[in-house]
């Protein structure tokens, strides 16, 4: 049977095999940025390594970037000493998103990619296979070490045709989180295929594989054609572009067919990015802020499709419109072109090029306010302002809808418009530091906002402990550990971090750890959907969580509850969702010996006077890093030996 590019990548980087059939892969690449990074390094510097062992290492600065006190800046100063210490290109602040700018400049096909950001699978649209993690599997990457990931279900995308005007990807990605869901993608890389590929730019490829991590696949990757040589060549990066394509006879688990000529404007309504529905039934929605910007939607073939609908018009006076192009290439050829003067005119505000907004860095809509933005994400309160509705649309509703004050659908109310790529594209690799080829004598500096982070012990023979949170189903790391201005400085420092920890779902919840000394979360369906922050497993160690209870969970999150240690406990029988309750009174007799071989554990409910049978669903590794307390300890005695 023939293979799929996904397997021919991961046949050509295979490290070895688990006895249940995960695959342990080498990586060739690392990304870090600015929010997770400091953990990342700090964990890397754990591990006592003199150098990386990477093809390439990159640490970005774009999420923190709002230097409204010492703390980012003291971060960065941090993650550019030790990029230096160890050998990791250094992207300064203001260079752009990680994702752009690893697509223009470090994105190969034919590679593995491991970054610190669930969004990493973005550079699959140069047909790398590209995957989100938590800082310490990234770190451990950067030690050199396979990354594990499980025997891929690879979805097929099968695209033919070719999108018409005013359809973009960002609506063929509405699309697929309209058919898949936020949790329809786990377990599973999805590759885009048929003939309709060809017709996509990289960038269009990019905002599809960007938006994949919304389902909760874990990759998504595409061919590597002329479109990608062109663009590595465009980029002077000709030499790196190798030819991938699936065999003809290759046979995917599934298919999802799709003919791009029926895709239409669509936009996803708050609080979820699968809520989604055609932009021409929300028309008339009054909005009140447009952002365009974000790893999603802030390509140059994005932006300049802005400037040519805004061009010769004033954005409404109702609406605040702002703009974050996604890196200095960016932002230097739309100066170079003059684009960056019509959305001047226009009216917009024109901000850094960095994350911004998508993560609540600034720009937090008004009370009740509605935001309709070119972003990937809509989780409640993330914008920063907690009654803020968040829409998610494409630059061209986006741009549209900032003109004329309401949701409106391009379709219906836009002709046509004339953009222009250029021929050439601007290099400018200055903002990029290299590092020198020699660290020992670099010192790394550590301002006083970063704290030691905590590390769990080797696992007990008995846990015990109350529920001191229940939650539903679709918890987002967002909720778990809110990320907006005031608390991203805080990201290298669990102590102050933890106050706010679940802060929009129970405000009690961290007072409640501290009385209690802990004790287990349970949640529903897909916990941890989102983000990669590790914070979010961290900070609950911090507080004393001895592990999880739920009925399913999301990749990245349930690997970083397993690194700090934290076991995810699977209900058996879901209907026992409804027993447990706050206050309720664990205990698990023998977890020591079920995390050491068995596939279930009973919990006695002490106050409630009932057991549940809870599922280990844990490879051999994941069990004896949990035995080991995390897999810092495991690692830190496998490297040493
Ligand atoms: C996000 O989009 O949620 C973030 C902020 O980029 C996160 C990383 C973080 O929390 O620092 C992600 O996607 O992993
Ligand atoms: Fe940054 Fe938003 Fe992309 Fe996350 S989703 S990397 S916050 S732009």
């Amino acid at each position: 049977m023939g293979k799929s590019v996904v397997e021919k990548i991961i046949d050509s980087h295979k490290a070895g095999i688990q006895y249940n059939g995960d695959i342990d892969i080498r990586i060739d690449q690392t990304l870090t940025q600015d929010s997770t990074g400091t953990m990342a390094y700090l964990q890397f510097e754990a591990l006592g390594i003199d150098r990386v062992r990477t093809k390439g290492s990159v640490a970005y600065v774009d999420h923190n970037t709002l230097q409204t006190g010492f703390e980012n800046a003291d971060d960065h100063k941090y993650i550019q000493t030790v990029a230096a210490k160890y050998g990791i290109y250094f992207s300064r602040p203001g260079n752009g998103i990680c994702h752009q700018v690893h697509l223009e400049r470090f994105g190969r096909p034919g590679w593995t990619l491991l970054g610190s950001d669930s969004h990493t699978p973005t550079n699959g649209a140069l047909g790398m296979l590209a995957i989100g993690a938590g800082g310490l599997d990234v770190a451990l990457a950067m030690a050199g070490v396979p990354y594990t990931i499980k025997k891929p279900r690879v979805s097929s995308i099968s695209l033919r045709g070719s999108l018409g005007f005013p359809a973009s990807a960002k609506d063929l990605s509405l699309k697929l989180l309209d058919i898949l869901s936020v949790k329809g993608g786990i377990g599973r890389i999805l590759e885009y295929s048929g003939e309709g590929v060809t017709s996509l730019s990289i960038p269009e490829r990019a905002t599809l594989a960007n938006m994949g991590a919304e389902t909760g696949a874990t990759a998504s990757v595409f061919p590597s054609d002329k479109i990608t040589r062109q663009f590595l060549a465009n980029q002077g990066r000709k030499k790196e572009w190798v030819e991938l394509k699936a065999d003809n006879d290759v046979e995917y688990e599934e298919v999802i067919e799709i003919d791009l000529r029926e895709i239409v404007p669509m936009v996803a309504k708050p609080h979820s990015p699968d809520n989604v529905v055609k932009a021409r039934e929300l028309s008339g929605v009054k909005v009140d802020q447009v952002a365009i910007g974000s790893c999603t939607n802030s390509s140059y073939a994005d932006l300049v499709k802005t400037a040519a609908i805004l061009k010769g018009k004033k954005v409404h006076h109702n609406v605040s419109l702002v703009i974050s192009p996604g890196s200095r290439q960016v932002l230097n050829m739309l100066a170079e072109s003059g684009a960056l003067g019509q959305l001047i005119s226009s009216g917009a505000r024109i901000l850094e090029c960095t994350c911004g907004p998508c993560i609540g860095m600034g720009q937090a809509p008004p009370t009740n306010g509605v935001s309709l933005r070119t972003f990937n994400r809509n989780f409640r309160g993330r914008c920063g302002t907690a009654s803020g509705q968040v829409y998610l649309a494409s630059p061209e509703v986006a741009a549209l809808s900032a003109l004329k004050g309401y949701i409106a659908d391009p379709s219906t109310e836009l002709i046509h418009i004339n953009v222009n790529m250029p021929e050439k594209v601007l290099i400018d690799d200055s903002m990029i530091i290299v590092p020198p080829g020699e660290g020992r004598k670099v010192e790394v500096v550590k301002g006083p906002n970063i704290k030691p982070f905590p590390v769990n012990r080797a696992l007990k023979k008995k846990i015990q402990g109350e529920i001191v949170l229940k939650v539903e189903d679709h918890i987002t790391t967002d909720h778990i550990m809110p990320s907006y201005a005031r608390l991203l400085p805080l990201r290298s420092n669990i102590p102050a971090l933890s106050e706010h920890c679940f802060e929009a779902v129970d405000s009690q919840f961290p007072r409640r750890c501290k009385e209690k000394g802990g004790g287990f979360i349970v949640a529903g369906e897909n916990y941890g959907q989102g983000s990669s922050r590790e914070h979010a497993a961290l900070v609950p160690l911090y507080l004393g969580i001895k592990g999880v209870i739920a009925k399913s969970f999301s990749r990245i999150h349930r690997a970083n509850l397993i690194n700090n240690g934290l076991i995810p406990f699977l209900l058996d029988d879901l209907e026992d969702f409804t027993k447990l309750n706050l206050g309720h009174t664990l205990v698990i007799d023998a977890i020591k010996t079920s995390v050491s071989g068995q596939d279930y554990v009973e919990a006695r409910v002490i106050n409630g006077d009932y057991n549940v049978r809870l599922k280990l669903e844990l490879s051999g590794k994941e069990r004896k890093i949990l035995l080991a307390g995390g897999t810092l300890n495991y690692w830190k005695c496998q490297l040493s030996t």
